[in-house]
């Protein structure tokens, strides 16, 4: 089965939204806190009550978070486009030296640092290329820099791909013993000022996707033992899949169940106590969230954000990419089968806002922050400046029936009186 149902000829049988049993086995499973099986999930994909499903995440949604629905107040920082890898689906990396190339210098990070700081911001997410030439320090002293100017700024940088690309540059990764680079390139960001890893690079854990269309990035061996090391020294983390190309929806599946294993296993390091049959599923009665008061002592996955593939630009151009029932759908399914993470995001630069209110109501509890400037996706012709404000994030968020509350990166409430903040 491919993944997108954008069929012109005839009308998608499973979108036409009947009534299917099959989910009441299912929804007594959730009632009972137990975790959804394989089978389950292929349910979830092939029933024709797409409702039904979104309804069911939604339950679990409410279960967890009641009527809250976060946002936070954030910065984006893509320190350079010029990446040594030339994956399928990207439009965002260029060669060095081809036009359109940039590197960010430490001066102009620290000036985005300030001006990020009097916007009121509590948070910048910085992701970038595998640059084939920076050397090591430039990532040290890019956070040592922000540090200096905007301390109250929590840095959420580098994926777990630009992390083993870190380990390489500083000549430090040993394929033989890999999680020792990994663990020097953490402590080292670490102690410079890193404060949790972002959830990208994941994009679909299968080898036969990985080569064909992003072949030369880690695979997903590499990519969890990044996050599990990260989670061992302590920092949080989140997680991605991105959907909607060449992938098909039992592979999704296949992605979501990886995480959830690793996400039992940091939680399993917290203390926390597995059914019979393994799992730590955040529903059953019992088991508490891994709460802010909680992220002190960090260590686990927060927040799974199901990215759909955007075609224009990149390689796969030919592909139409996910439609808005599937991109529900994908959502509702993240928040069923990934019952051990406690916060499933709808970002809405590649949702958009209209599509993250629905999502709000089929399993979201999150739409990510202000964002302002986007570099790796640009929806429907949008230039890098993609902007919204706190105002316009609360309205969706209530207008999808939800209380709007400000978090900051670990999910901790902020009290805000225009640009000053404190944390609850
Ligand atoms: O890793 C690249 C994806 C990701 C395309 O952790 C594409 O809070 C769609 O990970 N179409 C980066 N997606 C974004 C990301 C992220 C975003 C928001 C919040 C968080 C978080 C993480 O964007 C990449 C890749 O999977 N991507 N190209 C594309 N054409």
């Amino acid at each position: 089965m491919t993944a997108t149902l954008d069929t012109p000829s005839s009308p998608d049988p499973l979108c036409q939204g009947a009534s299917d049993p099959r989910l009441e086995g299912i929804r007594d499973r959730l009632l009972r806190g137990e975790r959804l099986s394989m089978d389950d999930g292929d349910v979830l994909y092939s029933t024709p009550d797409i409702w039904g499903v979104c309804e069911l995440a939604d339950m679990v949604r409410r279960r967890l978070h009641g009527d809250a629905a976060y946002f936070n107040i954030n910065r984006h920082l893509n320190y350079s486009n010029v990446c040594a890898l030339s994956c399928k689906f990207c439009e965002f990396y260029r060669k060095q030296g081809d036009e359109g190339s940039y590197t960010r210098s430490l001066d102009e990070i620290r000036a985005e640092a300030r001006s990020a700081v009097d916007a009121g911001a509590t948070e910048m997410h910085i992701v970038g290329g595998l640059h084939p030439f920076q050397p090591f320090e430039y990532y040290t002293d890019m956070l040592r820099a922000i540090r200096e100017v905007a301390p109250s700024l929590h840095l959420k940088a580098f994926t777990a791909v630009e992390i083993v690309h870190l380990a390489k540059i500083a000549k430090v990764f040993k394929r033989d013993d890999r999680t020792a680079g990994i663990r020097w390139v953490l402590e080292h960001l670490k102690e410079a000022g890193l404060g949790s890893l972002p959830g990208g690079g994941a994009e679909v854990f299968d080898d036969r996707v990985h080569d064909e269309a992003f072949k030369g990035k880690i695979r997903s061996d590499v990519w969890l033992d990044v996050h599990r090391v990260a989670h061992e020294l302590g920092l949080n983390t989140n997680a991605t899949i991105l959907y909607g190309h060449i992938e098909d929806r039992h592979e999704r599946l296949v992605h979501m169940d990886m995480l959830r294993t690793a996400q039992d296993e940091a939680l399993a390091r917290l203390g926390y106590q597995p059914d019979a049959s393994g799992a730590i599923t955040l529903t059953r009665r019992g088991v508490r969230q891994p709460t802010p008061d909680m992220s002190e002592r960090g260590g686990y996955f927060q927040t799974i954000i199901p990215l759909p593939f955007f075609p224009d630009g990149s390689e796969l151009e030919h592909l139409p990419g996910p439609g808005g029932l599937e991109n529900l759908r994908t959502l509702a399914v993240a928040r069923l089968m990934l019952d051990n993470f406690p916060h499933v995001k709808s970002f809405w630069i590649m949702q958009t806002l209209d599509m993250a209110q629905l999502m709000l109501q089929c399993g979201a509890d999150d739409i990510d922050g202000t964002v302002v400037w986007y570099d790796i996706t640009k929806v429907g012709g949008a230039d890098t400046h993609q902007e919204t404000t706190s105002v316009d994030l609360q309205r969706v968020i209530r207008g999808a029936g939800f209380q709007p509350i400000e978090r900051d990166t670990l999910y901790r409430r902020v009290i805000r009186d225009g640009v000053e903040w404190r944390l609850a």
